[in-house]
């Protein structure tokens, strides 16, 4: 027999860089069964589903959630009511149908988000089982690679770099523990490389180092240095970007290191980065809009390095269906909070793998203590997560889950084999 919803509770709680977010209590037979933490980004996609917020500039600058919360609370909680807690698409397009806009914008993403997740951890609740089990319908989980953040730039720092985060992926150990220890090994000999010439500052937003660098290159070279400097060679750790090439893209070309650069020259600069850095995945090369570079990079890239669409897809299947068809991109990178529900998110995934795609489980940089993130990785076998560097709880909450999911799973292997 199934558990059934009583109702939904929701309160206004902060995220990691102290603005307002949404929290949802999933209550089952009249107990709390389940609760999520919905996350926030700072360059998001201008096709993701809408984050309500209330506007009222006199209260926390304009960006209290009180009216998402308030549709928690009523609208969306009336709904669910009697609902099976296990019947998790059931749920979503029931709050889908309700709201009734194309981007999710009476309900609010974030209102509709938090209601999902909670539901889903209720469910695995009920059934007793771990969230990532739940989410693989039992199957067995595999634990993904690492992107560790360890070099934060464009919207995430107030240096002049404009490559938005540096990552380094270490896919070539046995484990996943293995895998993380080079990880913050290297995160540690970052810090000493910089401290060593000078360039030592604060972090930004997920953790990493934020020096200024005279070129954006310069930050792949800080990277080999780390990794070769940690005792480890880049066959083992690689490097992942994501330029979130959106925020420098003007109407008359891409502003990069001081310079404006058109598609066809932004590819060419990649092929050259390829041809010198151990250089695995590049995320958001070019601009949201522009469909055209981005073909022509998996065209001329695409069979030595993984290209992955985040403000492209926006986790939206619609948008990846039109990426499949003119070869833009060969990875998706998955946002919950970007689409709105879990049933969205787990069909745009499937559309990715059935495609040959590779999906890319991500955090957004504004988060919480929340890790729903890490189940959803292991529990979708995406073989791949990027949630920051090993610095700050609200990026490390996220390891510390896998390491505590990787004492069931050992299922470890580079996605580039
Ligand atoms: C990204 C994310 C997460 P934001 O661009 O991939 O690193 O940033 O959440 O600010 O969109
Ligand atoms: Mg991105």
């Amino acid at each position: 027999m199934s558990d059934y919803i009583t109702g939904l509770e929701s309160r206004m709680v902060l995220d990691s860089r102290g603005n307002p977010t949404v929290e949802v209590d999933c209550y089952v037979e009249n107990r709390l069964a389940g609760r999520a933490i919905v996350p926030s980004g700072a360059s998001t996609g201008q096709h993701e589903a809408l984050e309500m917020r209330d506007g009222d500039s006199n209260k926390w600058l304009g960006k209290g959630v009180h009216r998402a919360v308030d549709n928690v609370r009523h609208e969306i909680s009336e709904l669910l009511i009697g609902m099976s807690v296990d019947e998790q698409q059931s749920i979503d397009e029931a709050m889908i149908e309700l709201d009734g806009t194309p981007n999710k914008s009476k309900l609010g993403a974030n209102a509709m988000l938090g209601a999902s997740l909670a539901c889903l951890h209720a469910g695995a609740a009920s059934h007793e089982v771990p969230l990532w089990k739940y989410i693989s319908g039992g199957a067995e989980g595999q634990m993904p690679v690492p992107m560790l953040n360890i070099l934060n730039g464009g919207a995430h720092a107030a240096s002049n770099v404009d490559v938005q985060e540096f990552m380094v992926m270490p896919h070539g150990f046995s484990s996943f523990a293995e895998g993380l220890r080079a990880g913050v090994e290297i995160y540690h000999q970052l810090k000493s490389e910089l401290k060593t010439d000078g360039l030592l500052g604060g972090v930004g937003d997920e953790g990493g180092f934020a020096p200024n660098l005279a070129a954006n290159e310069d930050g792949l070279k800080y990277m080999v240095r780390a990794i070769e400097g940690a005792g480890y060679t880049t066959d083992d750790v690689g490097i992942a970007l994501d330029v979130a090439a959106t925020e420098f893209e003007k109407p008359d070309g891409y502003h990069m290191d001081g310079k404006v650069m058109t598609s066809d020259e932004m590819v060419e600069m990649y092929g050259a980065w390829l041809d010198a850095y151990p250089i695995l995945s590049i995320e958001d090369g070019l601009g949201e809009n522009d469909w055209a570079g981005w073909t022509a990079l998996t065209k001329q890239e695409g069979h030595r390095v993984q290209i992955v669409g985040d403000d492209l897809f926006v986790t939206q299947s619609k948008r990846l269906a039109q990426g499949i068809e003119i070869g833009a991109a060969n990875a998706m990178l998955v946002k919950v909070n970007q689409v709105g529900t879990v049933t969205e998110t787990l069909e745009a995934m499937n559309l990715a793998t059935s495609n040959g795609f590779n999906n890319v489980v991500s955090h957004r940089s504004g988060e919480t203590e929340d890790t729903t993130i890490a189940d959803l990785a292991v529990g979708t076998r995406a073989g791949q997560i990027k949630t920051g560097a090993p610095a700050r709880s609200d990026r490390v909450s996220k390891y510390n889950q896998l390491l505590r999911i990787s004492e069931e799973v050992e299922d470890y292997r580079s996605p580039f084999q």
